[in-house]
């Protein structure tokens, strides 16, 4: 696939949200020492870390060479459409195929967020065309509370969150090169996210990462429902 991306196209806006680049890259690659949490609201919450994995460009590059690329189809009204994007997903025993750098991050944030991220799934918006719509995970409909991960390659994109399922975006990111946006609590319930087509726009992957089990009750991210 010939694609391509440039780095430092969009400004970076995450604001406050952003710290300050941390020093070396520690473990595999992945530094977690700018890692700061937003709270959406009491119950949800995003953790941000620009930058934080250095080597974007080559994982990117291996990424694109080796995933299983698959193009997906969606039900809309009466008719199958395309998804707007290109996905690889490795779950279950085809977790031991991981690339070698996806695996390290996938051990790194499991035991970092005290959850087992059990299910990778990778996007790849080849261009402005590719997008997805406003929505929460489906992790909601297994998971009080859940653990998200993504690791963000290739171009700047926003990415855009708003509570509920309607109205415009509170809350507007950009992530590639490397940035990890981590959403948690009840994100996936309670807010949508979602990453638009726009005019222009160079190849972007999302690394995600999901748990199939509950979070242990010690972290404090547990959701408790009332009543
Ligand atoms: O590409 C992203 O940053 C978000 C991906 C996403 O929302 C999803 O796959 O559910």
């Amino acid at each position: 696939m010939g694609l391509s991306w440039q780095e430092g196209l969009f400004a970076e806006d995450l604001g406050d949200h952003v710290a300050a680049p941390g020093p070396a890259a520690s473990g595999e690659g992945l530094d977690l020492t700018g890692l700061r949490r937003v709270a959406l609201d009491a119950r949800s919450w995003l953790d941000v870390a620009r930058g934080a994995f250095r080597g974007h460009g080559a994982l990117f590059d291996l990424l694109l060479r080796t995933a299983p690329w698959r193009q997906r189809e969606r039900r809309m009204y009466d008719r199958d459409v395309l998804e707007p994007r290109l996905v690889a997903a490795w779950s279950g025993e085809d977790l031991a195929a991981l690339p070698a750098p996806v695996e390290a991050v996938r051990a790194r944030l499991s035991a970092h967020y005290g959850v087992d991220l059990d299910s990778v799934l990778v996007n790849l918006y080849r261009d402005g065309r590719d997008g997805v719509a406003w929505h929460g995970d489906t992790v909601r409909t297994r998971l009080d509370s859940a653990v998200v991960v993504t690791l963000a390659l290739g171009e700047r994109r926003p990415f855009l969150l708003r509570p509920g399922d309607d109205g415009p975006p509170v809350h507007r990111l950009t992530s590639g090169q490397g940035d990890l946006v981590v959403m948690g609590g009840r994100c996936q319930h309670e807010w949508q996210h979602t990453v638009p087509k726009s005019a222009r726009a160079g190849a972007r992957m999302s690394v995600t990462m999901r748990h199939s089990r509950p979070l242990p009750d010690v972290t404090g991210a547990t959701y408790h429902p009332k009543g």
